[in-house]
């Protein structure tokens, strides 16, 4: 037990002083000893790494909180219509480096932290990641606030603050497990955490930002036939707010997260008194609930009901929230005009988990403003826009009209109407869609499963729909959006997704920055990437390729040492560094790349020692989460972990390949991964991955693509020359024949495939039933059986392409200059140039930099 004293504590001649914003490292040493010793968190005579952690955090915090105020203070003044970014999801990950990275002070911190006895890059290891999301589409909200700070746009993003984020992932013999992840605090130091208070050092707790969330209750309707939702229960929304700096620039934007509390009314004190303890405090402990966990497992009655209560409780808060800051910023000739709201608003869906956004405006508007059903019905279609992120029909989220009725009364009327105006519109002005109108309206009102379609009610209610990749947009034109394309042919617009060139670039690889900044004579390409298409002339030149390969090597060197020190394995940094990340999906294919490694290994383990050394050794990673309750995305967990166990134990291969799973992949550990990858995959079934965004931070890193023609890989292709790109597998048109043709029994395996396949009944990888997984690739029909995902027809044109990366691997020099050009290509994916993109041509908002 610790007494509270340390070996390590703060040399005596370092003051304990504020100097908040000064960027003098001795006075910066003096701030941190300032927070260190008036911190209440923790004894002040204790300074290990997690204290100064702590310290260093307050005092960059400081200096967010100066900005952010004077960022709020501008926009007040100027009043310039603001985006609001509606989100269930955010993936911060970890926050220093980037904080003191935009704010252009890491130096002086580093030097700071020198004269305290610690390293900058040890204290940065303590913080935890914020992962308040779940992959691809929560990383997406937060690249998209670095650049709306970064290019001055007036804007906020609204989220929750679930106690518990995504899960952390261990790994056992039995595949993965589950942990409860605890970003706020790690609970080692807490005596109990539910007394203590919970905190994270970025976020700004306002006591003052509270709003009341009904859920239940009813309809009461008045003598002059307004409507009014009225009794059931009330939660109090209170707002946390999380700085979010831009790249050298004073404009600090906000991260609301809003937090579920019972009022202190809500305690039954009679009950209370009298022993009821638990029935007294029945409020607090539902309200606890709604933000406890990211997307709790839907599986059962009462898991549905709260993920809709946790969309509600986002979507009413904010919108109360940006109706009060809309009235606050009258111009002193009364109240404002409510038609004027459009122009001072606009709310973008991330995804139709916000949906709820449109009834719950309308309402406010209709019920609390007093505004007619036209008025309400015209601010609300200009002010909101939807942003679509998948096709696959799992993820349409559709909800139970009864549920709904009974959680969100009023909602449902208001629904209920723009369904049936939808439907008069068809019937009025379109007859020849009058066979499709059950199909495209709202409602789907089959008897047996009455649901609300939320992708159907946002198409309707919104002025722009979007896309995240070109191929995916033309996919929901042509397809799932088609009908509605014919009744509002401008509505539909493609918005190719981004990553920010600071944190996947500039702050992850140092190294390579330096030399891109030194051979382009400015550092200008963090805030212009496009400046990255200046690299392509020196892309043959063997003074850039020698320094291009040593920050590569640098980077695969760190990378080998964290493989090794959360794995045990040892991978040979001068091998092929081969790697996929992201979320464990049957259509992302992991099952395609683990089959292509056991036919390699199965072929290595045949070839005589002689032909083996000709070979190009190779190491493959494989990372990533499988949702707790997807059993087929744990069995390939599994299997990749036991592929490694065997063929990094197998003395006559290991020197030639290597099988790593990496560990509870995060962001975190992504920004370790990335710059020291050479090869990375992105081998979805064309036309099922909307975009993906990882293969836009791998192509910025100089890092090769293997991959089909789905999502964003389509427009990376396009950017960094198709030469430049390992391309295999069906197109997104020909997929459905294929999958007909498999059920006609016209699919004919190639041997290779089979031999693999063949190779894991054979137990050649332990005792572990394989056959469900196996079984998936067999058969000829249904979703998930049959070969639904194509891995049998796409694994021939997999192998050859895998087989042109060891030829190219080879030739060095080819090597390097494709990577270059990778670097150089990817101008295009910077967020800042989506979000550009965004505030021209969907938000009509202006930048408004603080002087
Ligand atoms: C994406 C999701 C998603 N698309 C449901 N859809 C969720 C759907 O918790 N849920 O219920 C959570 C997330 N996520 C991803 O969005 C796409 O698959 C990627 O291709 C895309 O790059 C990313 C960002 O647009």
């Amino acid at each position: 037990k610790s007494n509270g004293f340390s070996k390590r504590g703060i040399p005596s001649e370092i003051p304990a002083e504020a100097h908040p914003l000064s960027e003098e490292p001795t006075e910066i040493a003096s701030n941190i000893n300032y927070h260190a010793q008036y911190s209440p968190h923790f004894s002040p005579l204790k300074f290990e790494p997690e204290q100064a952690f702590y310290a260093t955090a307050e005092s960059v915090r400081d200096r967010l909180i100066q900005q952010w105020n004077e960022t709020y203070v501008h926009f007040h003044k100027n009043d310039p219509k603001q985006t609001y970014y509606l989100s269930m999801e955010y993936l911060q990950g970890r926050a220093l480096t980037n904080a003191i990275g935009n704010l252009n002070i890491y130096d002086a911190y580093a030097d700071a932290l020198n004269k305290l006895g610690h390293q900058l890059e040890e204290i940065v290891e303590q913080e935890k990641d914020a992962a308040l999301g779940n992959g691809g589409l929560g990383r997406l909200a937060s690249c998209f606030l670095d650049s709306m700070a970064t290019l001055n746009l007036p804007a906020w993003g609204y989220g929750l603050r679930y106690r518990y984020g995504l899960f952390k992932q261990r790994i056992t013999k039995e595949g993965q497990e589950e942990l409860a992840e605890d970003w706020l605090e790690d609970p080692k130091h807490m005596v109990s955490i539910e007394i203590l208070q919970k905190f994270s050092p970025w976020e700004i707790v306002r006591h003052d930002v509270v709003f009341p969330v009904r859920f239940f209750g009813q309809v009461q309707v008045n003598p002059d036939g307004s409507r009014k939702w009225v009794g059931g229960e009330v939660i109090q929304a209170l707002a946390y707010d999380v700085p979010i700096p831009g790249y050298k620039t004073k404009n600090t934007l906000s991260l609301r997260l809003w937090e579920a509390k019972a009022s202190a009314g809500d305690v039954n004190l009679s009950q209370f008194n009298d022993g009821q303890y638990e029935s007294a405090l029945q409020l607090h402990s539902r309200a606890q609930q709604i933000c406890a966990v990211l997307y709790p497992g839907d599986a059962t009655e009462e898991g549905k009901l709260l993920r809709l209560k946790q969309q509600f409780f986002l979507c009413s808060a904010s919108l109360q929230d940006i109706i009060s800051r809309f009235k606050e910023r009258k111009d002193g000739n009364g109240p404002r005009q409510w038609s004027e709201f459009p122009s001072k608003v606009a709310v973008q869906l991330n995804d139709t988990h916000p949906t709820l956004a449109i009834p719950e405006l309308m309402r406010l508007l209709m019920d609390d403003e007093g505004l007619g059903w036209d008025e309400a019905w015209d601010v609300t279609t200009r002010t909101i826009a939807y942003t679509n992120h998948t096709v696959l029909p799992e993820a349409l989220e559709k909800w139970s009209q009864p549920v709904m009725w009974k959680l969100l009364p009023r909602h449902m009327e208001i629904i209920s109407e723009i369904d049936k105006r939808f439907v008069e519109l068809i019937h009025s002005t379109r007859p020849d869609l009058e066979d499709k109108v059950d199909n495209i309206r709202i409602l789907d009102n089959n008897p047996q499963k009455p649901v609300v379609r939320m992708a159907n009610l946002c198409v309707v209610s919104s002025h722009t729909v979007n896309g995240v990749a070109q191929l995916h947009s033309d996919i929901l034109k042509a397809e799932l959006f088609s009908d509605y394309v014919s009744i509002w042919p401008t509505r539909f617009q493609n918005k190719t997704n981004g990553i920010t060139p600071r944190r996947w670039l500039r702050f992850c690889s140092p190294e390579l920055s330096s030399i891109i900044t030194k051979w382009l004579k400015t550092d200008e390409w963090v805030t212009n990437l496009d400046l990255l298409a200046n690299l392509r002339k020196f892309a043959d030149d063997e003074d850039l390729q020698a320094e291009w390969a040593s920050a590569k090597m640098a980077n695969k060197e760190r990378l080998a040492q964290y493989i090794l020190q959360v794995t045990g394995v040892s991978i040979d940094p001068n091998s092929l560094f081969d790697i996929q990340v992201k979320r464990i999906h049957e259509y992302k294919r992991q099952l395609l790349n683990i089959l292509g490694t056991i036919y390699r290994y199965k072929k290595l383990k045949e070839m005589s020692p002689e032909e083996r050394s000709k070979t190009t050794p190779r190491t493959v990673m494989i990372g990533g989460k499988a949702f707790a309750t997807y059993t087929n995305a744990k069995r390939i967990v599994k299997l990749v972990n036991d592929v490694g166990a065997v063929v990094n134990t197998d003395p006559e291969v290991n020197n030639y390949l290597k099988v790593v799973f990496v560990p509870n992949y995060n962001v975190s550990v992504a920004e370790m991964l990335i710059p020291g990858s050479e090869l990375s995959q992105h081998i979805s079934t064309a036309g099922m991955e909307a975009s993906g965004t990882s293969n836009m931070k791998f192509a910025l890193n100089g890092c090769l693509i293997i991959g089909t023609l789905d999502g964003a890989n389509i427009e990376i292709r396009e950017e960094i020359g198709e030469e430049n790109f390992f391309l295999f597998g069906a197109t997104a048109d020909k997929v459905p024949q294929l999958r007909k043709d498999r059920e006609n029994g016209l699919f004919k395996p190639d041997p290779r495939f089979e031999e693999a396949k063949q190779f894991i009944r054979s137990g050649a990888f332990g005792t572990y039933d394989y056959n469900p997984l196996l079984e998936s690739l067999e058969g000829n029909s249904g979703y998930g059986h049959g070969d639904y995902f194509l891995v049998g027809h796409d694994f021939p044109s997999y192998m050859d392409a895998l087989a042109k990366v060891d030829e190219a691997y080879n030739d060095k020099k080819k090597w390097l200059k494709m990577s270059i050009l990778s670097t150089a290509g990817s101008g295009k994916f910077s967020s800042d140039r989506t979000i550009g993109q965004y505030a021209k041509e969907i938000w009509n908002t202006q930048q408004c930099p603080v002087p």
